[in-house]
């Protein structure tokens, strides 16, 4: 047993006795970009740091292009039969009812649309709902009305309540983040392997990180899960987004995706302060 782990132990001791406070080390991770958050009068989507939110951005500008095009053509369709056909210019209207040449081309041709954008969306599904090896799991609990962050590899946790308006300065927060931030963050490395376990203790909840193109809803009794690995450095807001009750506009969810080296300190922190399995023990165990 090393130094750190006999630190590690008093902490945990320490934590036992009810010594440590509530907000602790987090308030070192400071000075992070603010990169997911919603911005006042912003068109279309928070940035993307996954490969899934990107790829979700990517499938979103095919389908408006498509989408748009396709109006497009409808309306002057349209207008060219209100122009062309209207009683003035043809006072005699055709009388036939079927022509079957334009029915197969217009049952055809949405149908050949739809398989060509199938591929797409399901290669994104497969991509979001095939779980990979996490570096890091952690499971998060949907309570009325805020959440659970379980480190679930160092067997601690701790509960995550929106901030009031006076303590956001307090917590390194700007005052437009009312109603994002909470006292404690989940705190990730970069570029990792995250996968969070999402599960409900009262009613239905959902967990989600716009920027990480996630979401997922957390239903009592079941284990459901998501994956993300974060390319940049910064912290990202995200909402409960499954109408759960009265407070549910004030369940936000705050991540801080930190280097490694700002990570394990943190973790070592965490650990003290929750009474967590020292993570030298874990490694030296394997
Ligand atoms: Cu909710």
């Amino acid at each position: 047993m090393n130094v750190k782990q006999v630190l590690n132990g008093f902490g945990a001791g320490l934590t036992g006795l009810g010594l440590a406070t509530a907000s602790f080390a987090q308030d070192n991770i400071q000075g992070l970009e603010t990169i997911g958050k919603p911005v006042d009068k912003l068109m279309g989507w928070q940035p993307a740091v996954t490969e899934v939110a990107h790829d979700i951005h990517w499938y979103d500008n095919l389908l408006l292009i498509l989408i748009t095009v396709i109006s497009l053509f409808v309306t002057a369709l349209l207008l060219w039969c209100v122009y062309r056909y209207n009683a003035k210019r043809n006072p005699v209207p055709a009388t036939f009812t079927h022509n079957t040449k334009i029915e197969i081309a217009w049952t055809l041709i949405p149908v050949l649309i739809l398989l060509a954008i199938i591929p797409f969306s399901l290669n994104l599904l497969f991509k979001q709902m095939e779980i990979p090896e996490a570096d890091i799991t952690i499971k998060a609990t949907g309570n009325q009305w805020y959440w659970t962050h379980e480190y679930v590899d160092h067997g601690f946790g701790f509960d995550s309540y929106m901030l009031d308006r006076g303590d956001l300065a307090e917590y390194g927060y700007a005052a437009d983040e009312y109603l994002l931030a909470t006292d404690t963050a989940l705190v990730i490395p970069v570029n990792k392997t995250i996968v969070v376990q999402v599960t409900g203790a009262d009613v239905i909840h959902a967990w989600t990180i716009p920027a990480f193109g996630v979401k997922q809803d957390a239903v009592p009794g079941r284990l459901a899960e998501l994956w993300f690995n974060v390319e940049k450095e910064g912290v990202y807001f995200g909402q409960c987004s499954e109408l759960c009750g009265k407070d549910h506009t004030y369940m936000p969810i705050t991540v801080k995706v930190v280097s490694q080296e700002v990570y394990e300190a943190w973790l070592d922190g965490a650990i003290k302060e929750y009474a967590g399995t020292p993570r030298l023990v874990k490694l030296a165990s394997k």
